[in-house]
């Protein structure tokens, strides 16, 4: 399957926390999907709408770098990936459409439940574990805080357990996963939502009008579920 560059291209998560409801919001809109296993590109059997499935990590990559018109992501990565590439040079241009009403969470540092935390100045000189290096690093730099950041794509939540950091920046939600590993939540650093952005440059007439199209559909979707 090749892509046609007169469709508008949306990229949304493959498989994982966003996938579900990124495609019951495109449903939601009339758009009729054919999603097949395995596949990386789906097309739109009723609008000139072409959809890739890509790990979420790379979806503000793709609209910043023009690949796609479109994505849903979280404001966690979407903002992550912002201060990266800025700090790179890289393109780093996007408009966000709108805040999605899923895919909610927060970035939170998390500590032992034996750590003696007072706020971030505790974990001054401290190794934290985190996904998020970025945004971990602002919010410390903005406290005045030290610290050493040990990067872990994954099992974040055991790294103090494996004498691996001292403390950890991690999603959060219902605080399960935290609890599980014995740890609390200490302050949270970020909040997040799912949100609908646009690549940075303008959009030929065709597919601008499919956005125009999609995006009140969206807002009374949104509407009907509050
Ligand atoms: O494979 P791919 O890279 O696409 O997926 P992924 O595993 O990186 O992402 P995924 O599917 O886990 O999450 C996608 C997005 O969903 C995140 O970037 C957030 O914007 C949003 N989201 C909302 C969450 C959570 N809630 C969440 N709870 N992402 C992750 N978690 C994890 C968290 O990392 C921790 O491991 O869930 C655990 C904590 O959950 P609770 O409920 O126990 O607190
Ligand atoms: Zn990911």
């Amino acid at each position: 399957m090749t892509l046609d560059n007169t469709r508008l291209r949306i990229a949304i998560q493959k498989s994982g926390r966003l996938s579900t409801e990124c495609q019951k919001l495109l449903k939601g809109c009339g758009v009729k999907l054919n999603i097949r296993e395995q596949r990386l590109i789906a097309h739109a059997e009723n609008m000139p709408i072409d959809l890739l499935l890509v790990r979420d990590d790379d979806i503000p990559g793709l609209v910043m770098d023009g690949v796609v018109d479109l994505g849903v992501v979280g404001e966690n990565v979407l903002e992550e990936t912002l201060m990266e590439r800025r700090a790179t040079n890289e393109p780093a241009d996007y408009s966000e459409l709108k805040r999605l009403d899923f895919g909610g969470c927060r970035l939170s540092l998390a500590v032992a439940d034996d750590f003696d935390y007072q706020g971030p100045q505790s974990l001054e000189g401290k190794r934290i574990a985190t996904s998020y290096p970025w945004l971990l690093k602002r919010f410390m730099d903005n406290q005045g805080v030290k610290f050493k950041s040990v990067m872990l794509n994954g099992s974040v939540e055991v790294a103090p357990r494996a004498g691996v950091a001292d403390a950890i920046c991690d999603l959060v939600s219902t605080g399960a996963t935290l609890e599980a590993n014995g740890l609390v939540e200490a302050d949270v650093i970020f909040r997040s939502k799912a949100v609908l952005i646009q690549s940075g440059t303008a959009l030929p007439a065709g597919k601008q009008q499919i956005v125009d199209k999609l995006l009140p559909r969206i807002q009374g979707l949104q509407q009907a579920r509050e």
